[in-house]
């Protein structure tokens, strides 16, 4: 599928439950949820290769990676993992997260696109799943 465009964010579930989970104190919550609610997100992509750009006024990642090969990013909350994306269905990549000392809860994300054009995303700690649908601009 076409993961490429450039993407605003239409609804957000969980985001801040998901960051409770992991451990992100109240003030620090506060600040990422508000600027997470505006996020602009650039993805290019050349057949499995996605390179994806997140925006937001305090915090910005940038991630290039293959379907079926590790490579390292960080979680949500900022710790350093190596991240495993794979083909789950035709159109949805999941990630499963590994942190280098395995503490904390288990973290994973995944990128699909529906048929009707959209993107969700999911971030997940443990039982908790965050859901962010976006639309291309
Ligand atoms: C700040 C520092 C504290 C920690 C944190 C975590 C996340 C974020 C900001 C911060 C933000 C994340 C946005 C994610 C998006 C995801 C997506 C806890 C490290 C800087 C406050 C803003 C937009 O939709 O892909």
């Amino acid at each position: 599928p076409d993961f490429a465009g450039t993407w605003e964010m239409k609804s957000s579930e969980n985001f801040d439950e998901l960051l409770k989970k992991l451990g992100v104190n109240k003030m620090l919550r506060l600040i990422a949820v508000k600027a997470a609610s505006k996020p602009l997100v650039e993805i290019t992509q050349d057949r499995e290769t996605l390179s994806i750009k997140t925006s937001t006024t305090v915090r910005t990642t940038h991630i290039t990676f293959t379907v079926g090969q590790e490579f390292n990013e960080a979680t949500v909350d900022g710790r350093p993992c190596t991240s495993s994306p794979r083909w789950e269905t035709d159109n949805k990549i999941s990630c499963e997260q590994t942190l280098p000392k395995g503490e904390g809860p288990k973290t994973s994300w995944t990128r699909a696109i529906t048929n009707d054009g959209k993107l969700i995303l999911t971030m997940g700690a443990d039982d908790v799943i965050c859901t962010r649908v976006y639309e291309r601009q």
